[in-house]
């Protein structure tokens, strides 16, 4: 079969996350509820609101779809077919989070699209943690998870099969697409039974509950979807004044005029009754609780200066007034952090001129009208001020570790130990991946410069060369006056 006729890896992902949706809002109601409760608070807001339709209808357009979700894994093998199954979906491996820092034992990576096209096509992405058993002291916990891990296969022969056939053939068919999804999902449905015994359960559950989530179920549950609002503040007040409890506190950065990286609250996981195998008798009943629903909100993507000064604001407020175990000084803990990030410029220009944020650079309509004979010294700077060029804000697409760790630990029932005293562990993971995470700074920064190449050929700057650091083609400020054409010199 040819090229052509393979179905792309963009619609794939959009089956699989339609696909996903559908099975986690039959089986978690809450999370429909969400769904409902979210899409309706966007409604509201594009209303009240009318300028962000106008700007934004493509990104509104797929306002209902989720962004993400996220599942836990046991073993190096399940992590490697697990990649080449997202590849398939046109995700691929962007950054490592170490959540051993926040008192998790796991590590993670993302599976996402990267090219900006994909990311506009579908969003999905999802957020993968592999448990990392040698953080766990306990030896007979240990042990136990080890060997429940050894005895599961969390994909289905099918599926196994279509992975191969995929990776032999370059694409697949429509049918086959069809059937991928159908075992994909199966992957990551929900397992109302639990391998192992309620003693052994427990057993895990007290060394730390996440074990016990991953090592006693035989599949990789999706333990949350999330869905983006365009006001988060407003979905948490809702959550909060109804029945779906929510978080304490949205994790990530206040409120902002200019909205960075990523805000997210979620409502928190509720008990599921599990049936537990016995060695003879009846079986036993008993709970567990793992799922949730999200609500995101995406602002720019941060520079490294940048993200070096959200961390710092971000600890500061955190060592200043830290959220207690019941949580009571919520509101106390978001005015610090409000307080704290006063020393984050918010303004789009400011964030550019202090590269703090990346931005993609276009044309404007005068732009496009343009032309210039020949080259000339130019700059950014005054392309910008002459109206020629403008700006518009990289959405962040990746995570954080520190609002994870908020995220996993509201969901566990368990505040755990504050820190695990192992480093981080890159390397390990990126074996067990069989392939290096790609670095989502890179991406950011090569969209940028990529962008602003294209705007500087477009407005006729050829030879102007984006690549490399952008600063530098934003300093020369003495272009020689001559070099505007009558009437547009700013
Ligand atoms: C993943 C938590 C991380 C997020 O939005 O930061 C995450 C998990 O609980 O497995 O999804
Ligand atoms: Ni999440």
């Amino acid at each position: 079969m040819t090229a052509a006729a393979f179905v792309s890896a963009d619609a794939i992902r959009a089956m699989f996350s339609r696909a996903m949706s559908a099975v986690y809002k039959s089986e978690v109601p809450q999370y429909r509820a969400l769904a409902e409760l979210v899409a309706g608070l966007n409604r509201e807001a594009l209303s009240v609101d009318r300028a962000i339709e106008g700007e934004r209808r493509g990104e509104l357009d797929q306002l209902g779809m989720e962004r993400h979700g996220a599942i836990r894994l046991g073993t190096p093998e399940e992590l490697s077919t697990i990649r080449r199954l997202f590849m398939i979906m046109g995700m691929a491996p962007v950054g490592y989070y170490d959540l051993s820092v926040a008192g998790i034992p796991v590590h993670s990576t993302a599976f996402r699209p990267t090219g900006e096209e994909a990311l506009r096509r579908n969003p999905f992405r999802v957020f993968t943690s592999l448990l990392r058993l040698d953080l766990i002291e306990d030896e007979g916990a240990r042990r136990a998870a080890a060997a429940a891990l050894a005895r599961r296969e969390i994909f289905t022969p099918r599926c196994m099969e279509l992975i191969e056939e995929f990776e032999g053939n370059g694409g697949f068919d429509e049918t086959r697409a069809r059937a991928f999804v159908a075992a994909a999902v199966e992957t990551f449905r929900w397992r109302g039974a639990a391998t192992v015994p309620a003693e052994v359960y427990r057993k895990l559950h007290s060394a730390h509950p996440l074990i016990a989530d991953v090592a006693c179920f035989d599949g990789p549950h999706i333990n949350h979807l999330a869905l983006a609002a365009l006001d988060i503040d407003a979905a948490q007040q809702t959550l909060a004044a109804g029945e779906m409890k929510p978080k304490a506190i949205i994790e990530g950065p206040p409120r902002r005029r200019c909205p960075i990286l990523l805000r997210q609250t979620s409502f928190k996981a509720l008990p599921e009754p599990v049936v537990f195998p016995k060695a003879s008798g009846a079986p036993a009943v008993g709970v567990h609780t793992a799922r949730f629903g999200e609500i995101e909100h995406r602002g720019v993507a941060l520079t490294s200066k940048g993200r070096a000064l959200y961390d710092r604001l971000l600890a500061a407020a955190h060592a200043r007034v830290p959220i207690g175990g019941d949580a009571s000084n919520a509101m106390a803990h978001m005015e610090e952090l409000r307080r704290c990030f006063e020393a984050f410029p918010d303004d789009a220009a400011t964030l550019r001129v202090e590269r703090l944020a990346f931005f993609r650079y276009s044309p404007t309509a005068s732009g496009a009208k343009w032309t210039t004979e020949g080259e000339g010294p130019f700059s950014v700077e005054r392309l910008l001020q002459a109206g020629l060029l403008q700006i518009e804000p990289i959405v962040y697409e990746d995570f954080l570790p520190v609002s994870a760790a908020g995220i996993f630990r509201s969901n566990l029932d368990a505040t755990g130990p504050g820190k695990f005293s192992e480093r981080s562990n890159r390397r390990a993971f990126e074996e067990a991946l069989g392939a290096a995470v790609l670095d989502e700074t890179a991406l950011y920064q090569e969209a940028e410069a990529a962008s602003l190449d294209a705007s500087l050929r477009a407005l006729g700057l050829r030879g102007a060369s984006a690549r490399g650091s952008t600063p530098r083609l934003a300093t020369n400020e003495n272009a020689p006056k001559g070099y505007w054409r009558e009437g547009e010199q700013p």
